[in-house]
């Protein structure tokens, strides 16, 4: 059986790259498999929140996943702090994954930068917890964009070694779906860096709140190079920012990287970037202005969220009361 799930942080400002990288996948997969979409609260937590904000901020994104489509009744929509199972199988499996492993994590070596010393245990550990949330569902795909891969590689190699240490085919080992023509947007002030919510830098991302005029504004400053456009994708390389344009497009559109440079060969940027514009507004207005709809109705979204925690509670209750078994931990029958 095929079950999906992934998760995305409430860490402010839902961008074009959570989009294309997950949000739109998500909502394309839910027409034919079972899939359960957490808003991972615990993660976000592993760097600085105002705890003011971060409520906001899971209300905020619970709207992005929904203004983007997805339907609740379909889909299992929660916060992952309400389900304290993640939390436990996390630590269950940090006594699973070597430190050799999560000291070969790239995020967490460009989230810490240079002060490692400074930064949380719980963001060292990440990785443990990413792992948790999905095999505590026995999850068996996650779609991810290109930049969580390593970790879901983690992911597996913990389930492979819990599966060996306690001599049981417990857990499967999911498989990454990466997906679409836009698995890493990149920042539009630079093309080697990744498009991210917690970037200082506003103009560096589109964000799915952004007005028409910003969305406009954005584009227009987008670092380019001063070549005409190719005609096909060999003539993006070692051109990152044109390259991450035109995945961009290709994205929004759905159409191919080869259509999309036939459609712009030798054109100049000023062209392109002026129809960019127009198909973003088309793509991402209508989900800016749902979720402003929706954010003013919290009530509204607690309850989704409520309700979608019920039912992970009921998936993941049992997976942790068998986990628990195997690995030896006494229970007594009335805390089931
Ligand atoms: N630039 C991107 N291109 C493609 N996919 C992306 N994703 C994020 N940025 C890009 C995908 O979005 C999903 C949710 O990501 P996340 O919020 O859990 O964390 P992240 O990957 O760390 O995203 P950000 O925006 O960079 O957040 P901050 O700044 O808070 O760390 C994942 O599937 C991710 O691949």
């Amino acid at each position: 059986m095929t079950l999906i799930f992934s998760g995305i942080q409430p860490t402010g400002n839902l961008q074009l790259g959570n989009y294309l990288g997950a949000l739109k996948n998500w909502v394309t997969l839910q027409h034919d498999y079972e899939c359960i979409y957490c808003v991972v609260d615990l993660h976000a937590v592993t760097v600085w929140q105002e705890p003011k904000e971060l409520a906001s901020n899971t209300r905020e994104v619970t709207a992005g996943l929904l203004a983007s489509g997805l339907d609740p009744r379909k889909n299992i929509i929660f916060n992952q702090s309400q389900v304290a199972q993640h939390a436990e199988l996390a630590w269950i499996f940090s006594c699973v994954a070597r430190l050799g492993w999560l000291n070969r994590m790239t995020q967490f070596k460009e989230k810490a930068g240079k002060k490692q010393e400074n930064a949380s245990v719980g963001l060292y550990a990440y990785p443990s917890l990413m792992a948790a949330d999905i095999l505590i569902y026995k999850a068996t795909h996650v779609p991810v964009g290109e930049d969580q891969k390593q970790h879901l590689e983690l992911t597996r190699d913990v389930a492979q070694k819990f599966n060996n240490d306690f001599g049981i085919e417990f857990f499967p080992l999911p498989e990454p779906l990466i997906l679409g023509h836009a698995t890493r947007v990149m920042s539009l002030r630079d093309g080697t860096k990744k498009m991210s919510k917690s970037d200082l830098s506003e103009a560096s991302r589109i964000n799915l709140t952004d007005t028409p005029d910003e969305i406009a504004h954005k584009i227009r400053k987008a670092k380019t190079d001063s070549d005409t456009l190719p005609g096909t994708p060999k003539g993006l390389e070692n051109r990152p920012e044109a390259a991450n344009l035109f995945g961009i497009f290709a994205a929004l559109s759905d159409l191919s990287l080869e259509e999309v440079c036939m459609k712009f060969d030798g054109a100049e940027f000023s062209k392109f970037k002026k129809e960019l514009t127009e198909l973003a507004v088309v793509v991402l207005g209508p989900i800016g202005k749902e979720m402003a709809r929706l954010v003013s109705d919290p009530g509204y979204l607690d309850k989704v969220l409520a309700d979608g925690s019920e039912r992970a509670r009921n998936i993941a209750a049992p997976v942790l009361k068998d986990v628990y078994d195997i690995v030896g931990l006494l229970r007594s029958d009335n805390l089931d």
